[in-house]
């Protein structure tokens, strides 16, 4: 009897199993499957057009190494993948104007493992890309960008997008017009190396991490504009060499730019920051060091040139360093006109300055006798005396005492080298 129940169980559930098969299950959606490409090889395509026109959504193309003299139009998603930037090349055969080599005009597409090349004109107003994005959510990581001429390496537009770890050489370097977008650890050799264009757009992006050196004697690094809020985050690059590192503002009016500059290293250029005509702007936590002009102001452009008392201002290389009181700031302001004053001046370049060695009060790079003598002038002293000074409180128990001058001692002489 038992074993009957369980038959019948058995054939529902078979029914059951088959309803389902009959009806419930839609037809499967086929794989996205991969497509090879090969200039000289056995593989799918010897071209890449072919092989993007054959692909459907959500493929991979796949691009051995070689040489490709085309053209591409990527219009619709699909990760294009290189070999390898050093030898999978595109390279346009357009020498005309207003060329691009590799259009993408879908969203969700990435684009990786080239050398992207155009030869590009002499024609400043029709300048060609390399590169240029229509699409939004797209992916464009560890190419190299060359050109030949007179061109640019990356034109962006749409939004969410992503520009990360590529080699960029171009007489312009990346248009950034692409809202909430990311300008990531680039190695970039370009005049203007990362600038917003004509259509001054609120970009809410951030330029993050990259290495921008050797433009020339008049161009910046990064120039941002506008005539609106642009709520653009500059942080953590490198900018060594250029004509100007950072040139922001107008070029007409007063504007709000809404831009933030911190945490970057701004070394041998010609001008570290040039603002023109804008408010809005904070700077600080950067390092100034050893540019011909650290800074250039016009239009009564007004920014923030630090975050209080706290965590502070900027390194000035050229700055006076003398910090009397141990808390890492010169006792000298930065005054560089009327409206602009960097109340905190570091005693330090900011990544040591966060990080000092032991001992190190007044956060000059050594532990030596300055450092002993600000210890010693609130030497026994405890919070509400009016010789206290929560700075060389370096163990923080509430008192000034020899446990203090100890670790001073402990690290006597010891220099940052
Ligand atoms: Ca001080
Ligand atoms: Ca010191
Ligand atoms: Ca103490």
């Amino acid at each position: 009897m038992e074993h009957k129940v369980t038959s019948s169980f058995i054939v529902a559930l078979f029914l059951l199993g088959s309803l389902i098969l009959s009806f419930g299950i839609k037809p499967a959606k086929s794989k996205p499957r991969t497509w090879t490409v090969d200039d000289d090889g056995p593989a799918d395509f010897m071209r890449i057009q072919d092989a993007i026109n054959a692909a459907g959504i959500g493929d991979t193309v796949f691009v051995y190494n070689g040489t490709y003299n085309e053209c591409l139009d990527v219009n619709k998603t699909i990760n294009l993948l290189g070999n390898g930037a050093e030898i999978t090349r595109i390279a346009s055969p357009d020498v005309g104007l207003d060329a691009v080599t590799v259009n993408i005009t879908a969203n969700n597409v990435s684009l990786s493992g080239f050398e992207i090349e155009t030869y590009g004109s002499f024609e400043p107003l029709h300048m060609p890309w390399a590169l240029d994005v229509t699409g939004s959510n797209t992916m464009i990581a560890n190419n190299i960008f060359e050109r030949w001429a007179y061109a640019g390496a990356a034109k962006l537009s749409g939004s969410h997008n992503t520009f990360t770890e590529n080699e960029v050489y171009g007489a312009r370097g990346i248009l950034l017009n692409s809202t909430f977008s990311v300008i990531s650890y680039n190695n970039i050799t370009a005049a203007y190396g990362v600038f917003n264009g004509e259509l001054w757009l609120p970009l809410s992006s951030v330029i993050f991490g990259n290495n921008i050196r050797y433009t020339n004697m008049y161009y910046p690094a990064i120039a941002m504009f506008g005539s609106v809020g642009l709520n653009v985050t500059i942080a953590d690059n490198t900018m060594e060499s250029n004509g100007y590192a950072l040139d922001l503002g107008s070029l007409t009016t007063l504007v709000s730019l809404n831009v933030t500059v911190m945490e970057n290293v701004i070394r041998d250029n010609s001008v570290g920051i040039r603002l023109r005509n804008c408010t809005d702007v904070a700077i600080f936590h950067n390092d100034l060091i050893n540019n011909t002009n650290q800074v250039e102001l016009t239009g009564s452009s007004v920014a923030q040139w630090d975050k209080g008392n706290v965590t502070g201002g900027n390194y000035w290389s050229d700055g006076v360093f003398l910090d009397t009181d141990g808390d890492g700031f010169s006792n000298y302001y930065r005054t560089l006109d009327s409206l602009n004053r960097d109340l905190y001046p570091l005693m330090s370049p900011y990544w040591y300055w966060k990080n000092p060695i032991a001992g190190d009060v007044n956060r000059d790079m050594r532990v030596d006798i300055k450092d002993l003598a600000i210890v010693a002038k609130s030497y026994g002293t405890y919070p509400g005396l009016p010789k206290w000074n929560p700075y060389v409180d370096l163990n923080k128990d509430d008192k000034v005492d020899i446990k203090d001058l100890a670790l001073v001692a402990k690290h006597y002489g010891e220099v940052y080298a």
